[in-house]
């Protein structure tokens, strides 16, 4: 099995990491963005929590800082840094941690970072992965898995075959349902309308996810960010308008105690995905000479926020 390490310390990456760690022993690393985190983590391990809050393990992947981090050699990295960390620096440390023939996974949300690693890292197999796993960081070392989703791997001709099956066959003992995809553009316009409806009302209402369908006072809301934005994305290879309705709701099911991405960012007075959200889908209208007057307001009112 190849070498895996995660880069990103919040929920996903915890979860991530931890799931991986109680399968596959000591092969899984956890790189965070800092030392102070690092630090805790090699101390206490990762405590994963169910769905429920109640202890379910705790184990110890190596953690390093990201300035602590040497040559990774041939293996493959799920980055799960939020697009808001994808700063030039950040790129080049990247660059300069994972070598020609290795392979970054990236698991952001939104658009518009697989064109900015595909700049910074050439010569590296690139994956995207959208998935719709619910997590909940609840301290620097404690991770609660509120909700069991699909991760979706898209890949192209040049994805390294041999990282990607050994790297689905990890998530899959992991406990993951992993699929591996070559309709990727599809997957990444759907999960961009997913968060495009559920991540800016949650963090506005500061509900979670599954109080976010309760009233139908919220319903309209959601309905109406969903159709502006349903009629943006459609160009871009999306169909079936109610079968995708359907999954914005079975999301909020699936991961209702979950505070979404942006609730939590919001919560913890972070910068959010907005702009590679919600933004990006007012630019793409501008560009199709469409109004995202619905976009446009939830783009403001987070920022507002913050
Ligand atoms: O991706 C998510 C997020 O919070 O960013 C969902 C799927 C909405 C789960 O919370």
């Amino acid at each position: 099995m190849g070498k895996v390490a995660v880069l990103g310390g919040g929920s996903l990456g915890l979860l991530l990491a931890g799931k991986l760690q109680a399968t596959s022993g000591s092969d899984c690393e956890l790189w965070t963005r800092t030392s102070n985190q690092a630090d805790l983590l090699n101390l206490n391990g990762i405590t994963l929590q169910d769905s429920g809050g109640c202890y379910s393990d705790r184990v110890h992947p190596v953690a390093r800082s990201l300035d602590n981090v040497g040559s990774f050699g041939e293996g493959i990295v799920l980055l799960t840094v939020k697009q808001t960390a994808l700063t030039s620096d950040f790129l080049e440390r990247l660059a300069a941690i994972v070598p020609s023939g290795g392979m970054v996974v990236l698991f952001q949300n939104g658009i518009g970072h697989r064109e900015l690693l595909r700049e910074a890292l050439p010569n590296r197999s690139l994956a995207v992965a959208v998935t719709t796993e619910g997590a909940l960081r609840v301290d620097a070392t404690t991770v609660r898995h509120t909700g069991s989703g699909e991760t979706r791997i898209g890949v192209d001709d040049e994805t390294d075959a041999k990282l990607l099956f050994s790297l689905e066959r990890m998530l899959k003992q992991a406990g993951f349902s992993v699929f591996l995809s070559k309709q990727l553009e599809g997957a990444i316009m759907r999960k961009l309308l997913i968060n495009a409806v559920i991540n800016p009302l949650t963090a506005i209402l500061r509900v979670r996810n599954g109080e976010l369908a309760a009233t139908s006072e919220r319903l309209a809301l959601m309905k109406a960010l969903f159709q502006e934005t349903y009629g943006i994305l459609s160009d871009f290879g999306l169909d079936d308008e109610t079968g995708l309705w359907n999954a914005v709701l079975q999301v909020c099911s699936a991961t209702r105690d979950n505070e979404s991405s942006m609730l939590q960012d919001v919560i913890a007075h972070k910068e959010t995905e907005i702009e590679f959200i919600n933004g990006a889908i007012c630019r793409m209208a501008s560009r199709q000479g469409k109004v995202a007057h619905w976009n446009e307001t939830v783009t403001a009112l987070v920022k507002a926020i913050y």
